[in-house]
């Protein structure tokens, strides 16, 4: 795998420093409150566990998991829900907690899905942001790492179902993937 990286855009070690400062803004944000932390599979899931463990209040959490990549590195812009949540979020504090924001589209439809079963609050918070690829006007509460415009892999991101399993944040070389 590690020959397929091209560069490191962020290493575990800046990774794992940023989740926890992350994780104690939310704590701090929803002191005396019990969210529920919505994880976004598959990309989130390791990102969600490192979050729930650098937080100190009582947390739920629950997944969701769509996709609309497929073995792709452009968005085909239709998203599925492949497992919807397990709980109702209807008067909770929920916070989606997503891998990355790049066009948007994933998380336009997942809020717009969520909103309408009132939850007392909807925020997001995810660990990378690719801005300037971005589609559609989404508000991101809590933001990792803003990320120029290429393709990542690694920690919860894949190309072709592989790579999530690196501990840091690389860009794929060209030759390995089709435009
Ligand atoms: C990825 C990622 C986000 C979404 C972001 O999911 O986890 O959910 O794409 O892209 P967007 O902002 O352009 O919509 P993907 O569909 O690849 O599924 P996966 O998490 O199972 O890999
Ligand atoms: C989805 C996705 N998956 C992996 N790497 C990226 O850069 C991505 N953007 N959107």
């Amino acid at each position: 795998m590690l020959e397929d990286v091209r560069e490191v855009l962020i290493t575990s070690e800046a990774i794992q420093a940023r989740i926890v400062e992350l994780g104690r803004q939310i704590s701090a944000d929803y002191a005396g409150k019990r969210p529920v932390l919505i994880g976004v599979l598959k990309g989130a899931a390791m990102f969600m566990m490192d979050l729930i463990r650098a937080m100190d209040i009582p947390v739920e959490v629950d997944f969701m998991a769509v996709s609309s990549y497929g073995a792709s590195t452009h968005t085909s812009g239709v998203v599925r829900i492949l497992k919807d949540l397990d709980a109702s979020i209807e008067g909770r504090h929920a916070l989606i907690v997503e891998d990355i924001v790049d066009t948007g589209l994933t998380l336009k439809y997942i809020t717009e899905n969520l909103i309408v079963r009132q939850p007392a609050s909807l925020r997001i918070c995810a660990l990378l942001d690719k801005a300037e690829n971005r589609r559609v006007n989404i508000p991101v509460d809590y933001v990792g790492f803003v990320i120029p415009n290429k393709f990542v892999i690694g920690y919860g991101l894949d190309y072709g179902e592989i790579y999530r399993n690196l501990g840091f944040i690389g860009v794929l070389k060209p030759e390995k993937y089709e435009e």
